[in-house]
């Protein structure tokens, strides 16, 4: 292989990443306007590897997508409905207490509980909601609100962000999710999302939750208008941001669906810019412990491969999904842990089952929750 790599024009690059050095804005550049997959995965997969050996994340999980009522209208969303318009719903806090405590007795370790941006449900709501939950599932780790989620919540709730936080952390929020990053670019931002919570709002958001020992994941959202030199400047903020907080636990390239959204007449990714947007995010964020496939969004089988293209974790058994097939996407909504763990054998790596902080889970018994 190393006579081969030799030969690539990437050479440089590459050598510098297998020797543990940090990459630059033009490295990244020059690895997204290549089309050398194999070794820039061969690559990734030495740097995978050394972070995380032959292990496999997987999660047993659920996603509770509350409400899907938005005040924003961002073109590469299909999920979003304004309010009274036909196909909006908002779950009442029976609904998802039902939800919650029905995963949690069938084995789930994480809630991953995310919405749109509500006009008018106030924030004792969210609170009502992650205190009830943790109530009655006091061993569930809730991930719930992006960044976006938190800041529209501290505008309801006329409070700051920290503030905002800190109630909700007391109230049993275990952590965030990624979303809502998209892509940092301001251009790209105005494009796309004008009403949009900015790039550097996003960062600020969790550098307020990691101060309060929030930990988080991070996602961007690739595969429709943005440059390589997009994706890059993406990477280096977040690689930033963590060099300052080490608050982030893995990092979730969400690959573009268009079907329904106001982009509908753009392709759908390629195997290749998806391989290449895990490859480039694990050499890229050399500070992250974690590139984690979503495999609703990636699909199963090239969640699959993936597993040598810089990831380490496929994400869990989710159970329902509304987002992304809201988009279009011909997954599943669920997998089993079975499913999961086949995928990952036949792929020669080792499952290890995780909770959201990346502990493994020792015990396979339904956390039980109180009646
Ligand atoms: O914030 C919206 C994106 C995100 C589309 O943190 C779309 O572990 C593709 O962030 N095509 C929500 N993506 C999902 C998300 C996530 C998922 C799984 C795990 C984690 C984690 C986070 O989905 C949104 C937005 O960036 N999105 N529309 C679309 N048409
Ligand atoms: Fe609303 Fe989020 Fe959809 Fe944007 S991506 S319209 S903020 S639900």
């Amino acid at each position: 292989m190393e006579k081969l790599l030799k030969l690539s024009p990437l050479y440089d690059i590459l050598k510098k990443a297998e020797q543990g050095e940090r990459l630059s804005f033009g490295d990244g550049v020059r690895l997204f306007k290549s089309n050398d997959i194999h070794h820039i995965g061969h690559i990734a997969n030495i740097v995978r590897e050394r972070k995380n050996g032959n292990k496999a994340y997987y999660i047993t999980n659920r996603h509770i997508n509350y409400s899907n009522i938005c005040k924003n209208r961002c073109k590469f969303c299909a999920f979003s409905r304004e309010k009274d318009k036909a196909g909006a719903y908002e779950m009442d806090m029976d609904e998802i207490i039902e939800k919650a405590v029905a995963a949690a007795d069938e084995g789930a370790t994480e809630l991953h509980i995310v919405g749109g941006l509500h006009p008018d449900l106030p924030f004792d709501f969210y609170v009502k909601m992650i205190s009830a939950i943790h109530e009655r599932c006091p061993d569930v780790h809730i991930q719930a609100f992006t960044a976006v989620e938190i800041e529209h919540l501290s505008q309801m709730a006329k409070l700051s962000v920290s503030q905002t936080l800190k109630i909700l952390k007391e109230a049993g929020l275990g952590s965030m999710p990624g979303g809502g990053a998209e892509v940092f670019s301001p251009t790209i931002r105005q494009q796309l999302c004008p009403e949009k919570l900015s790039g550097e709002g996003w960062l600020n958001v969790m550098r307020e939750a990691h101060a309060l020992g929030l930990r988080s994941n991070a996602t961007m959202l690739y595969g429709h208008v943005e440059t390589p030199e997009d994706r890059v400047n993406h990477l280096i903020m977040l690689r930033e941001l963590q060099d300052q907080t080490g608050g982030f636990m893995s990092f979730i390239p969400l690959a573009f669906h268009p079907k329904n959204t106001e982009l509908a007449n753009h392709f759908s990714t390629t195997a290749m810019l998806d391989l290449k947007v895990t490859s480039i995010s694990r050499l890229m964020l050399d500070n992250f412990g974690h590139v984690k496939a979503f495999w609703i969004m990636l699909g199963i089988k090239l969640s699959q491969i993936s597993l040598s293209f810089g990831v380490d974790d496929i994400d869990g058994t989710v159970q329902e999904e509304k987002i992304t097939h809201a988009a279009g996407a011909e997954t599943p909504e669920a997998l089993s842990v079975q499913e999961i763990i086949r995928l990952i054998k036949e792929a020669g790596r080792d499952p290890v089952e995780r909770d959201t902080l990346y502990n493994p889970v020792q015990s396979k018994k339904p956390l039980v929750c109180a009646v």
